[in-house]
């Protein structure tokens, strides 16, 4: 065996038998690195006479490709073997009993977005949604606000910098009114909806957040008058807080949208310094309501003569710091485990109706 065989063989052996990566790396430098024996051997090739080459290059190329590729099976082979034994090693055993896991918990406002989802669904309504990067018209224009009118005022929007591809002006939506005006011109009526979701004013204190969740509901029928919103709100109110003594105010008010407008607002007690529903303490305005005005229906393509409506817009937050007795709204934004431990929901208290939706 002449020595180039000798030395090939004597390489893939100990690559063959290598038991590491590291190893086969060690050997891989010692015969293809820089100093390496087959760099060497390839090195010599320059200085040989044609004839020389011819007779002595083939055995020299050989030995670098079987060296080479020994090299990479070897690899490939512990590199499987490695993946093997840490898949063995970090296999989870799903039948374990879930004690065994860490327990995450559901956020308030996640569990009192199902309950409303639960009570409404029960007096047959359907939940829509919108987008919360949404357009002038949508938020204001086809809300009966033109660009002029005092109201955009109270909304404190934040708005986008550039205007889109259409040339419209962007904003994070300010309420959750505008589904009403998609859903219109989606769907004709009767329409019997709820829109739960997220929306951004610049706005901060112990009860109003830059972020926080609304619930829009709207009625569109013939022959929707005020009754139907009052009932619709009371009944809601006394599913959601489980008690039947629930106390709502409504006072006269304003929204360009709604003609009358009225806000409600549910009477809660101080109980060591937390707000609990019922009583005479003080009263909290959870939302705005009316009948939907006649320029917002003909807006969405409609005969206000023949359809008429209500609509409603609640603050969920405000809502869940009523059912569970929480007195600063910031905190449920904080990201405070402590918090959401001691406030959080377990993941199988599933709002039902027969069940309790605050179970
Ligand atoms: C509205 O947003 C109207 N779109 C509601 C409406 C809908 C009226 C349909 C008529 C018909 P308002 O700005 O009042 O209205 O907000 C409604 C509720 O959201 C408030 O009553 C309050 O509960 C809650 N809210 C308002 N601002 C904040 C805030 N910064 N943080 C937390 N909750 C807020």
């Amino acid at each position: 065996m002449s020595e180039v065989e000798a030395l090939k063989s004597g390489l893939v052996a100990d690559i063959e038998s290598a038991d590491s990566l590291d190893a086969v790396e060690a050997l891989r430098v010692g015969a293809l690195g820089k100093q390496g024996v087959v760099t060497a051997l390839l090195k010599t090739l320059g200085g040989m006479s044609p004839d020389e080459r011819l007779e002595k290059g083939p055995p020299i190329q050989s030995l670098r490709e079987a060296v080479t590729d020994a090299i990479a099976t070897r690899k490939a082979a512990l590199e499987t073997a490695a993946l093997d034994a840490r898949l063995a090693s970090e296999r989870v055993d799903m039948t374990l009993p879930a004690a065994e896991a860490p327990q995450g918990s559901i956020h308030p406002v996640s569990q009192v977005m199902d309950e409303l989802a639960e009570i409404f669904a029960d007096l047959g309504f359907t939940v829509a949604t919108g987008p919360e990067i949404e357009d002038d018209w949508h938020n204001f224009t086809a809300l009966n606000i033109p660009e002029t009118h005092p109201a955009r005022a109270m909304h404190d929007t934040f708005y986008f910098p550039d205007k889109d591809a259409e040339g419209r002006s962007m904003l994070l939506r300010t309420h959750t009114s505008p589904v009403q005006i998609r859903e219109m011109l989606k769907h004709k009526p009767p329409i019997r909806l709820v829109a739960p979701g997220r929306v951004y004013r610049s706005d901060s204190d112990a009860t109003h957040t830059p972020m926080f969740h609304q619930i829009e509901g709207l009625v569109i029928d013939r022959d929707i008058h005020l009754g139907h919103l009052k009932w619709t709100l009371e009944t809601f109110l006394k599913a959601f807080f489980e008690r039947d003594d629930v106390t709502i105010r409504l006072r006269p008010s304003f929204f360009p949208f709604t003609e009358p407008s009225m806000e409600f607002d549910a009477s809660y007690s101080l109980v060591n310094g937390q707000r609990v529903m019922g009583g005479t303490d003080g009263w909290m305005e959870l939302g705005g309501s009316g009948m939907v005005h006649p320029n917002v229906i003909r807006n969405c393509g409609l005969d206000p003569a023949e359809w008429q409506g209500f609509a409603f817009g609640i603050g969920v937050d405000r809502l869940a710091m009523l059912k569970y007795g929480m007195n600063d709204l910031r905190a449920f934004f904080d990201g405070d485990l402590r918090w959401l431990k001691h406030y959080g929901f377990s993941a199988l208290d599933v709002p039902t109706l027969s069940g309790g939706v605050g179970a």
